[in-house]
């Protein structure tokens, strides 16, 4: 397993973004120091000329986007089970246009997170569900030839009201056969919504194509209460090799929030190996 931390190339809102204050000459450097060997980019519209500006200075720290988060798309309402079918096409085409931008990074992996929408009120969730399923195999389509997984995230209740656990999200995948989608589990999420951490990742197996891992408390992996050592274990168990990706708080600062999580991964990573 490798090590990831989140960063934004534009001074972004999102609370767990480690580095988000946009500057990447400074900010690329620092985290290549730390250990790190790739990131999760939280981007805004970008166009071909600062894709490419990008693709350099990831080359040049020999950093990997390991994700490519496109978030101003949920945040200007892109909403990939939306009622209106018309706007549902618009918002598609949306999504392929990023799947397109994250090719050209070369980055493999897309997040479905908060664009999945919510249910409304007057509806059965099962109608809310079908549309997001036509959406995202669409995407699938499209993306897997370019080789890009979408990773469908559990996001806890209190911030969307669908697939908040793995064992819905999972049964969401097979009952609607949309076979290309992986999973993104977060332990923050899990550690609200999910029985055992390690019984969901066992269970998920295969399907686990990325994982943000902060603490119970978002903060740095070792400042809460979650038993690393058992979640690490499940994940080498089930064959996942992926990131190990910081989406964290950045408290008491970007730097030292980054810092001790590094150590304190790579410590419980090590006693894994020597066991
Ligand atoms: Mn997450």
């Amino acid at each position: 397993m490798k090590l990831g931390v989140t960063l934004s190339t534009y001074p972004s809102k999102f609370g767990p973004i480690v580095f988000r204050d946009g500057n990447l000459p400074k900010n690329l450097p620092m985290i290549k120091s730390l250990g790190y060997e790739g990131v999760d980019l939280f981007v805004n519209q970008l166009d071909d000329d600062e894709l490419d500006t990008l693709h350099r200075l990831m080359d040049r720290y020999e950093l990997e986007v390991a994700m490519y988060l496109p978030i101003f798309l949920a945040e200007n309402g892109v909403n990939l089970s939306c009622r209106d079918s018309a706007m549902r096409k618009t918002n598609v085409a949306a999504y392929k246009k990023q799947v397109e931008k994250s090719s050209r990074l070369g980055a493999r992996k897309m997040p479905v997170g908060f664009l999945r929408g919510a249910k409304s009120e007057d509806e059965q969730i099962d109608d809310c569900l079908g549309r997001l399923a036509d959406s995202l195999k669409e995407i699938c389509d499209y993306a897997m030839p370019k080789g890009i997984t979408l990773c469908l995230e559990p996001i806890n209740r209190y911030e969307i009201n669908t697939l908040n656990t793995v064992d819905e999200s999972l049964d969401f995948i097979e009952r609607y056969r949309i076979e290309p989608l992986g999973l993104l589990l977060d332990t923050f999420h899990m550690n609200i919504e999910d029985r055992s951490l390690e019984g969901a990742i066992r269970k998920a197996a295969k399907r686990v194509k990325h994982f943000h891992c902060p603490d119970s408390n978002r903060n740095a992996a070792g400042s809460g209460h979650l038993d690393y050592g058992a979640i690490i274990k499940a994940l080498k168990d089930v064959g996942y090799a992926g990131y190990l990706m910081l989406e964290a708080f950045p408290l008491p600062d970007p730097v030292m929030c980054a810092k001790l999580s590094s150590e304190f991964l790579r410590s419980q990573l090590k006693k894994l190996e020597d066991n």
